[in-house]
C-alpha cells in the first residue's frame, strides 16, 4: 500500500529537536493547517489524531497533547517507575512555575495549529530532546490555549532510546527551561527562547546563514 508520504532527509543526524523543526517547516510549506507530531516508535495510537485535530479545527484549542497521565495510561502501559516518578515531579514543578495546569509535558503525541508553529521562535530551541519542553514553555509564555486528551501508551524494549544519563540531562534541561520561562514572565531576565523577535521557522530556516541542509528522498517532490 502506498501511503503518499513525503520524506525529507538531513545529511546527518542533527538531533530530535532539529528533526521537528524541519518537519514542521515542511508541513507548513505544504499547506497544512493542523500539524500532528507522533513518535514513530509505536507507543502512541494514531487513532486519536482526528480527535486531537478536531479540537484545533473547531477553534477550541491551539495545541492539543495526548496525555499518558490522564486515565492512567502510563503505568498501565508499562512506563518504568523511575520515568513515571520523574514525569510527575517535573510536571508538578512546571505547573507551579509556569502557572499552567497540564497533566504532563513529556508526551510524544502533540497537535499544533499552523499559526502556533509559524509564530513561535522555534529556531531558538535546542536540537536535542529538550526541544519538546521548550516548545510547550513557549506556548504557555505566548498564551496559546493548550488542551489534553487521554492517551494509552505501550512500553517495550525498542521503544526507548534514551538511556538513564540522557534522561537525567533532559530532566535538568526541563528545570532550566521552566525557570527561564518564569524569570522572563517576571521581567527579571530576557531569553531569545521567549523573544517575539526570536528566529522563526518560516522566515529563517533556509536563510543563507542557516546551517540546515535538508534533501528530499528520490521520487518525492522537494519544496
Ligand atoms: N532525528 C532524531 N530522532 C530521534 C533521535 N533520538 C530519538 N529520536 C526519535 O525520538 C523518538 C522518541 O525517542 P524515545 O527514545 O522513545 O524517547 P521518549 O519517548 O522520550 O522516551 P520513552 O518514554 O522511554 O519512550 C523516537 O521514536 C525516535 O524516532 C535522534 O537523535 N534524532
Ligand atoms: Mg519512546
Amino acid at each position: 500500500m502506498k501511503l503518499g508520504l513525503q520524506i525529507y532527509v538531513h545529511e546527518k543526524n542533527y538531533g530530535y529537536g532539529r528533526n521537528q523543526q524541519t518537519c514542521y517547516k515542511e508541513a507548513i510549506a505544504s499547506g497544512a493547517d493542523i500539524i500532528v507530531m507522533v513518535h514513530p516508535d509505536y507507543q502512541y495510537t494514531p487513532l486519536l489524531v482526528t480527535a486531537m485535530a478536531s479540537m484545533i479545527a473547531h477553534g477550541v484549542y491551539d495545541v492539543v497533547l495526548g496525555s499518558r497521565i490522564i486515565g492512567g495510561g502510563a503505568l498501565k502501559g508499562g512506563m518504568p517507575l523511575y520515568k513515571y516518578v520523574a514525569n510527575r515531579f517535573l510536571t508538578a514543578f512546571q505547573n507551579a512555575f509556569t502557572g499552567a495546569k497540564l497533566s504532563e509535558y513529556h508526551t510524544g503525541f502533540r497537535a499544533f495549529s499552523k499559526e502556533v508553529l509559524a509564530s513561535l521562535p522555534l529556531l531558538e530551541n535546542s536540537d536535542d530532546f529538550v526541544f519538546d519542553n521548550e516548545i510547550l514553555a513557549q506556548c504557555i509564555y505566548f498564551d496559546y490555549r493548550i488542551g489534553e486528551v487521554s492517551c494509552p501508551t505501550k512500553y517495550f524494549r525498542e521503544a526507548s532510546s534514551i538511556n538513564f544519563t540522557r534522561s537525567v540531562r533532559y530532566g535538568f534541561g526541563v528545570l532550566a527551561t521552566t525557570l527561564k520561562c518564569r524569570l522572563q514572565k517576571l521581567g527579571i531576565a530576557r531569553y531569545r527562547l521567549f523573544s517575539p523577535r526570536g528566529r522563526k521557522l518560516m522566515l529563517d530556516y533556509y536563510s543563507p546563514a542557516s546551517p540546515n541542509k535538508v534533501t528530499q528522498q528520490p521520487g518525492h517532490r522537494f519544496k
